[in-house]
């Protein structure tokens, strides 16, 4: 009876793949998260992945891409197992060649990283050493009792396909529990001491009160939406961080976290949202945030003439490019260091991050900042840039209906949502049920023209199915546009309709 079947020996390989990638996870909790080896190479396909994949993947899994991008990276190591388990069988050598080739490709990856340091060619290699071991020792073994002809009627090959699918369980066991350790720790709040906010005025109260379902003005940060190509959350901390501020500037310089809380703070409520928010989408949030003016900063390091932006840095590798003009010409862009009157969260870039009023996040909303570079457009990309988004990113205007959901009885119900012009202000919202006339709804007080605003409109519904569109007038008078565009290259446009079943 021959026990190294080709299946066997795919089930070895599959077990030390999967037991090697979990020898590399525990490794990085030594050498850091960006030198985990499954963040490593995710990052590394996220950077690679040609945008309209990226919009695809955006599109089906929302915020859950992160996960599913994971999940194929364990579906690819586990097939590259099996090979390796057969080629290890066949050849009694290339199976292992396989293995140490993905550990080492995986260290070489995250050592050539953003963020990366030497050890983190660690964990890719410990991750290629325990693969190749149990590779050897599973099929070596294997091949050992095949070749002694009258080995004992017991069922060696059976126990060891046990050891090995226990293995694979024991692996991604470990890999989910190291996940689980390692990751929640990252979204925690660090406790650092801010300084007394400068101004202490309240949000003016919100419609939400009296309408329920409607997005609340403020939203609780728990809530706040989060993209970045972060695989893992950058973890740093106030006393080693630093910013350095450099690039066409007589002054160049670099601040620490303290001298940052000791500059002027400012606080201002301000809606952010990402150019990738469908018509209609999830990905916008408001709060207040406190920080330092980028105007201040930039006035110390003197730029020369020629600057046009300034290309914002972030731990994972990010960047974008913030037109000057734009960050003095008194809109007050700031390094922020608190949202909601609480120290960022990690997803939010702990322990310091920027945040223009205006413009998408793409563009002026660096997470984990770590340095400023006065430069010229041609000079330097940004990373969407390089990738095909537009260079400049202002927030076009743009109307979310909230309320009512899609099953309601006839009757006086309401119509609400919000609407933003971030920077120029919404003057007024229309909303239109079916073919009728634009109606106007009654607006939330202004918050500034940098914040969304709540509106509203009664309405009475009538059996059968509507369509409810709505859009926005923003400050100056620019009823916002119907044309359809998609999010890429530079946000999307077009009208939010909801069709709605009255009963
Ligand atoms: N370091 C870093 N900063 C980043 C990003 C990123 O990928 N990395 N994404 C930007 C984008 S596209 C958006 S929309 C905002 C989102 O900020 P939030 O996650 O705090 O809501 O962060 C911006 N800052
Ligand atoms: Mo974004």
């Amino acid at each position: 009876m021959e026990r190294l079947t080709k299946s066997t020996a795919g089930v070895w390989g599959l077990a030390a793949a999967l037991v090697g990638v979990l020898a590399g996870q525990v490794t990085s909790i030594f050498t850091g998260p960006s030198s985990s080896p499954m963040d490593a190479v995710g990052g590394f396909v996220i950077d690679l992945t040609p945008p309209p994949v990226k919009d695809w993947a955006v599109a089906t899994f929302g915020t859950g891409d992160k996960a599913f991008l994971l999940f194929v990276i364990a579906v690819a190591v586990a097939v590259l197992g099996w090979l390796a388990g057969i080629l290890q069988r066949r050849t009694g050598w290339a199976g292992s060649v396989l293995l140490a080739g993905l550990g080492i490709g995986s260290g070489l990856i995250a050592a050539t990283r953003a963020a990366s340091s030497p050890t983190s060619l660690v964990p890719g290699m410990m991750a290629a050493l325990v693969a190749v071991l149990v590779l050897r020792w599973g099929v070596g073994r294997l091949r050992a009792l095949d070749g002694a002809a009258n080995a004992s009627v017991g069922e060696p090959s059976r126990r060891l396909l046990m050891i090995g699918g226990a293995g694979v369980a024991i692996g991604g066991l470990g890999l989910a529990a190291v996940e689980g350790v390692v990751r929640p720790t990252a979204v925690g709040r660090p406790p650092i001491d801010l300084p007394t906010p400068v101004s202490t005025s309240s949000l003016p109260p919100g419609l939400e009160s009296e309408i329920t379902g409607l997005t609340p003005l403020r939203t609780p940060i728990e809530d706040f939406y989060r993209i970045d190509i972060a695989l893992s959350v950058p973890r740093r901390e106030a006393e080693d961080w630093e910013l350095v501020i450099d690039g066409m500037v007589r002054n160049p310089f670099t601040i620490t976290f303290d001298e940052l809380l000791a500059m002027p703070m400012v606080e201002r409520d301000v809606t952010l949202t990402c150019v990738s928010n469908p018509i209609g989408g999830p990905y916008v949030g408001s709060t207040r945030w406190q920080g330092v003016l980028v105007a201040d900063i930039i006035r110390r390091a003197d730029p020369e003439a020629r600057v046009e932006q300034v290309l914002s840095s972030g731990a994972d590798g990010f960047t974008a490019s913030t037109p000057l003009g734009v960050m003095l010409d008194g809109r007050d862009a700031m390094i922020a260091v608190a949202m909601d009157g609480q120290p960022l969260p990690r997803v939010h870039g702990f322990p310091a991050r920027l945040l223009t009023p205006g413009l998408y996040g793409y563009v002026g909303a660096t997470k984990w900042l770590e340095k400023l570079t006065l430069t010229t457009f041609a000079e330097s990309q940004a990373y969407w840039t390089r990738r095909g988004w537009g260079e400049q990113g202002p927030v076009k205007t743009a109307t979310r209906i909230d309320v009512p959901g899609n099953d309601l009885s006839a009757g006086d119900t309401t119509i609400a949502g919000i609407a933003w012009a971030t920077h120029r202000g919404i003057s007024k919202v229309e909303v239109r049920v079916d073919q009728g006339p634009w109606q106007e709804a009654t607006l939330g007080e202004e918050v500034n023209a940098d914040y969304w605003r709540q509106w509203s409109l009664p309405w009475a519904a009538t059996s059968g199915t509507h369509q409810i569109t709505a859009r926005a007038i923003d400050g100056a008078g620019d009823v916002q546009t119907d044309a359809i565009q998609d999010v890429v290259p530079d946000g999307p446009t077009g009208y939010h309709v909801r069709t709605v079943q009255v009963g």
